[in-house]
């Protein structure tokens, strides 16, 4: 006979924390968000740690290098996605680790021979108004000149007339040499009154750019995530087709750590690719797992070797597993069952391995919901790709701004590999859709709420770290009118009465 559950499947939202006392100390300030990526030893430190515990989700629509640069430098993870060639996604982990604060590859470029037209279009398309003239239009081609919007009047110019006509040319410029401290490339940006600094090489050839604006921005990132280099930290989505040539180049690019990408990772191909990874590597590599859902897939994977185990199936935002297939659980009860396989693992061997709590986070404090069930970190799509940093077009949709948002088993997506159970190499049916969420601007103000969000719900629960948070927490389950409660109820809403009138 079928085996049947004896609690039904629940998820965040039927839940919620009971305070419990708040000594002084339990302050937003005192709170640290540390935690652990990949497994480790019992009094040992584990060789990956967020400082804040979240990650962005592998997927096209959420995590490239921008993403990833973004959030690193609050203290975060980003996955690079994985549904696109080696040879891209590679290069995109390559861009993260090059990443130097404050100076940026140049994204808008164009060549002398471009016109006045071709930089409206550019501006449009990218927002920025710098746009770095090399000789053959590419981002470290030899830089000629420059063009802002004080080099043209739109009312008067031609639309055909030439870039090298009216751009600010490179004999006329101002620039640093590569190797030039970015408190140097501050200075003279200061002291020329410039809003952009070109940085060239010995053969003239553009490197970065440095923006004045990025100088202020960099001593707001106290809690950057950064390697034993002082780079960037970034993750990478795998899968379990190509990963013996896919590996070897992010491991090449440098890439921190990868994980299988699946949407049902309780599956012996996922067993063979962690184990090649860990034989080819010597434990080297560190490689999370998953999805799954209860005790047996926990254990499946972890013995395979995997770091870490991500949780969840059907709860993303934008996923139609459970519509099509059936298949899944409500995101709290499998967090709760996963992290109390990985503590019974822990008593056993002296081991501890991190779970991370992937999709269905709707409101901030489901995030703290997830560290408190017994998540380590949280992953996120909806939630970040929101922002000016995702690589999704920002449009206008009933007077309002959105950002295109879809599922990796949308037909956009064709992430087939993520869905994978042999055969075909192909997307058989649809498990996800393709969506707008609102636009919410960047990053960083966001996650700054959130975060402090975060914090004061813990102190609320007295706790000052994800692992008291864990122990201390009480949850209770909420009935129907107790949820309705929990929203402004029986009044009426100020900004709801000026609309409708
Ligand atoms: P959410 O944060 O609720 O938007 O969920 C994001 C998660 O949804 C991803 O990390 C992934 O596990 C899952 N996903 C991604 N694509 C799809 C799909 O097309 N069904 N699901």
């Amino acid at each position: 006979m079928a085996y049947f559950y004896s609690e039904p499947s629940r998820t965040f939202s039927e839940y919620l924390l009971v305070p419990n006392l708040s000594t002084k100390e339990c302050m937003p300030g005192n709170v640290d968000l540390k935690t652990p990526v990949v497994k480790f030893k019992a009094g040992e430190k584990p060789s990956l740690q967020l400082n804040i515990p979240v990650a962005s989700a592998i997927m096209q629509s959420v995590s490239d290098n921008n993403m990833a640069i973004a959030l690193a430098r609050c203290g975060g993870i980003s996955f690079v996605y994985g549904s696109q060639t080696i040879g891209n996604q590679a290069e995109m982990v390559r861009k993260v680790k090059k990443y130097k604060a404050g100076f940026v590859i140049s994204d808008s470029n164009l060549s002398p021979d471009n016109t006045l037209r071709d930089v409206v279009e550019i501006k449009e398309r990218t927002g920025h108004s710098t746009i770095a003239i090399t000789e053959d239009g590419t981002p470290t081609g030899k830089l000629v000149g420059i063009v802002t919007s004080r080099d043209y009047r739109l009312s008067r110019a031609s639309m055909d007339q030439k870039i090298h006509e009216f751009m600010t040319p490179f004999s006329q410029l101002i620039y640093g040499q590569e190797g030039i401290t970015l408190k140097e490339a501050n200075d003279m940006i200061w002291e020329h009154k410039l809003n952009c600094l070109p940085i060239i090489d010995s053969e003239q050839k553009l490197v970065y750019l440095v923006f004045r604006k990025d100088y202020d921005s960099h001593k707001e990132n106290p809690n950057e995530l950064l390697d034993q280099n002082k780079r960037l930290v970034v993750g990478a989505g795998i899968n379990t087709r190509d990963y013996k040539e896919r590996v070897p180049a992010l491991v090449d690019a440098g890439v921190d750590v990868v994980c299988i990408d699946s949407s049902d990772g309780y599956s012996e191909w996922q067993s063979d690719t962690i184990r090649w990874i860990k034989e080819t590597y010597n434990g080297e590599v560190k490689v999370g797992a998953g999805n799954v859902v209860d005790r047996e897939g926990f254990r499946y994977l972890v013995n395979a070797g995997a770091d870490f185990i991500k949780v969840g199936i059907g709860g993303g935002s934008i996923c139609i597993t459970r519509e099509q297939k059936g298949i899944g659980r409500g995101q709290a009860s499998s967090v709760i069952e996963v992290s109390a396989a990985r503590d019974e693992y822990f008593k056993e061997t002296g081991i501890y391995v991190p779970i991370c709590s992937d999709g269905g986070i709707v409101h901030d404090y489901h995030i703290v919901l997830a560290l408190a069930m017994g998540a380590d970190f949280v992953m996120l799509g909806r939630y970040f790709a929101r922002f000016d940093e995702s690589p999704t077009r920002k449009i206008k949709v009933g007077g309002n701004f959105v950002k295109e948002y879809w599922g990796e088993g949308s037909n956009r997506a064709r992430n087939w590999q993520r869905y994978d159970m042999g055969g075909d190499s192909k997307l058989g049916f649809e498990e996800g859709v393709d969506s707008y969420v609102p636009y919410a601007g960047k990053l960083k103000d966001n996650l700054d709420t959130t975060i402090h969000k975060v914090k004061s719900t813990m102190c609320n629960c007295g706790a000052l770290s994800v692992s008291d948070l864990q122990q201390k927490a009480r949850l209770t389950l909420v009935s129907a009118t107790s949820i309705k409660e929990g929203g402004a109820h029986d009044v009426i809403l100020k900004d709801k009465e000026l609309s409708s009138s």
